[in-house]
């Protein structure tokens, strides 16, 4: 039997279950486990710059791809706790990634030795497993577990804490004939979905809600099929947006109190059967229960039986992968189809494309200082269908959800749940890492730009190219305007005179500046008509150069985003669209 450490044991394991990268940085109780990265050869290392960027990166690399796990890797004590807020975001949002920490030596771990935390108490409620791994012949099989449980029904993430002596301690291990273990997914039966779609055919003005656990499935593909099979009109959540593309006949918009359309709102409103598939009722996508449940019938298919019944009854649920249940929707859709026994449903899609059609928002400002809504038109006409969009939470990401458009899977990559700030740009280079031919655009607000900003240095130093928009209002800008409740504007400017930037005009940080101190390139503009021309300078700059490009865009400090409490009461602030050229790029042109 061959000998070799725990460390090696589970670097070999890692590489059998497929990790091919790992984003992280080594400290002193961790070392073991690198010197058998070292040795291995296979695992490809990205250093962060903040172990908590290590764990947003593997969150990213992970959501870019169907199948991949982000690794993370930390020292004993306090990179552990960094990665806190990873774990959370991941679980919060149903993703698989894998942490692995250093721990002081097992004999001393009662001993409060340097550095020694109880990381697997405090990561228990984040993780499907998190497990101190206190005999060294245990590695494998923790290792082995973790895979398992992050691929098995709702995924999520583990975390693995090794101690510094159990690394190196020497086992019996066989890697060749290692075996992942196999991967439970439950599966609607067939009498299920017939059930479901007896309850569909009744209605007479169904929708969809797609969730991200079809994106988690990768069945956006079925999903597609079986919305046109049946004729149904599809809303995605925030996580499922890019299931079915922007422009596809059935997208009737996305629905909630903030990241939504009025259109969207409008058609949800007016439905009477919901179809939930991977979706979790989040409640800034439901707002208040009464109003979104009142007068209709709903059918819920998640893969976590735990989460039916959760927020409200549905009238009926299913525990299934989204994949599972979606091929026997198509197999049955198919069958009633070619018996003509599926209702015509052209008035009803009719009636959601004439809201999408004439219920949409002014994105045409000219006015200076910018007004936000200009960057997405100006982002709509840059960045293709191929691009990837990634962002976190604020204004910035919000405006984002109503103003741009995403026509694939995985490509609006975004802390649905857990919104923490600075997530962002390490974020878009786990997704470089992951899918280097694709092109990235990071979207952030200048408050989460700047938590986590020196990871900007990480796609200088590992060439990972991005686009990077910085919206800038000097402000937290969503704090200003929920702070409108209470009269108050309170903690939340970020403005100052910067004694070095007189240039900033009083916006205070000079992002320009630092990013290039990073290592990486920055435009600014101030003038809407400057947006479209940095952004392809910005193109250019990043092919040229492989580096992040930040284009900062100076905004007027306080603009309010449309946003409420319940679907029938979002607030607008701003002119509505009236004419097309009020918002040229909307995926359905306004009705004249
Ligand atoms: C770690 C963390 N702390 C606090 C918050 C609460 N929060 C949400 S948005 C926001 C302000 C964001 O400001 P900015 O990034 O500039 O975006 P803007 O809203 O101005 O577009 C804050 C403080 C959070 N989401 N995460
Ligand atoms: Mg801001």
């Amino acid at each position: 039997m061959p000998r070799m450490t725990a460390a090696d044991a589970a670097v070999a394991i890692l590489r059998r279950e497929g990790v091919t990268n790992a984003f992280g940085l080594p400290g002193a109780a961790i070392n073991p486990f690198y010197a058998a990265m070292r040795r291995d050869g296979g695992i490809t290392h990205t250093l962060a710059r903040h172990v908590e960027g290590a764990s947003h990166m593997a969150e990213g690399y992970t959501r870019a791809r169907a199948g991949n796990i982000g690794v993370c890797v930390g020292t004993s004590g306090p990179a552990g706790t960094d990665m806190i807020t990873g774990l959370y975001s991941a679980s919060a949002d149903s993703i698989p990634i894998l942490c692995i920490t250093g721990q002081a030596p097992v004999a001393r771990l009662h001993k409060e030795d340097f550095q020694a935390v109880d990381i697997a108490a405090i990561a228990g409620p984040l993780t499907k497993m998190a497990m101190t791994v206190l005999e060294p012949a245990q590695v494998p099989g923790a290792f082995q577990q973790a895979f398992h449980l992050m691929r098995s029904g709702r995924p999520g993430p583990v975390l693995i804490d090794l101690p510094f002596d159990v690394q190196l301690a020497e086992i019996d291990f066989d890697p060749d004939t290692y075996q992942p273990l196999p991967v439970y997914k439950p599966a609607a039966s067939r009498a299920q979905i017939v059930k479901a779609l007896d309850m569909l055919a009744e209605a007479e003005r169904p929708i969809i809600v797609a969730g991200g656990g079809i994106i988690n499935a990768d069945a956006a593909d079925l999903l597609t099929e079986f919305a046109e099979l049946t004729d149904t009109p599809v809303v995605p959540t925030l996580m499922g947006w890019g299931a079915l593309p922007d422009d596809h006949r059935l997208m009737a918009g996305m629905a909630g109190l903030q990241t939504a359309h009025r259109y969207g709102n409008a058609t949800v409103l007016a439905s009477d059967f919901v179809l939930g598939i991977g979706n979790r009722w989040a409640n800034r996508h439901t707002g208040g229960l009464a109003t979104y449940t009142a007068g209709r019938t709903f059918v819920h298919v998640d893969i976590e039986p735990t989460q039916i019944g959760r927020v409200f009854a549905p009238d009926y649920g299913i525990v299934s992968d989204a994949g599972a249940a979606l091929r026997l929707f198509v197999e049955v859709a198919r069958e009633r189809k070619s018996a003509g026994r599926l209702a015509d449903r052209t008035a009803w899609i009719e009636e959601c494309r004439e809201r999408r059609a004439t219920m949409q928002r002014r994105t045409h400002f000219d006015n200076v200082p910018i007004k936000p809504q200009r960057v997405y038109e100006e982002m709509n006409r840059a960045f293709g269908p191929e691009t990837r969009y990634v962002s976190t939470i604020g204004l910035s990401q919000i405006a984002a959800a109503q103003f741009l458009h995403v026509y694939r899977p995985r490509h609006w990559i975004n802390a649905g749940q857990a919104g923490p700030l600075g997530w962002t740009t390490p974020a878009a280079l786990g997704v470089c890492v992951a899918d280097p031919d694709t092109p990235v655009v990071a979207l952030s607000g200048d408050y989460d730009f700047q938590f986590m900003i020196e990871e900007l240095a990480v796609g200088a130093q590992f060439n990972l190219p991005y686009i990077h928009v910085l919206v800038n209002n000097a402000y937290l800008g969503l704090i200003r305007q929920s702070q409108r409740g209470f009269d108050m504007d309170y903690c939340v400017q970020l403005a100052f005179d910067n004694v070095n930037a007189p240039e900033v005009g009083g916006y205070g940080v000079d992002h320009v500046k630092v990013a290039e101190g990073l290592g990486c390139k920055a435009l600014r503009v101030t003038e809407p008509g400057e947006i479209g021309p940095a952004l392809e300078e910005a193109k250019k700059l990043m092919a040229e150069y492989r580096v992040p490009v930040v284009v900062e865009v100076i905004l007027e400090r306080v603009t309010n985003i449309s946003m409420g409490t319940e679907l029938d009461n979002v607030v607008e602030f701003e002119d509505l669209a009236e004419r097309r050229e009020d918002a040229p790029t909307a995926v359905v042109a306004l009705l004249d």
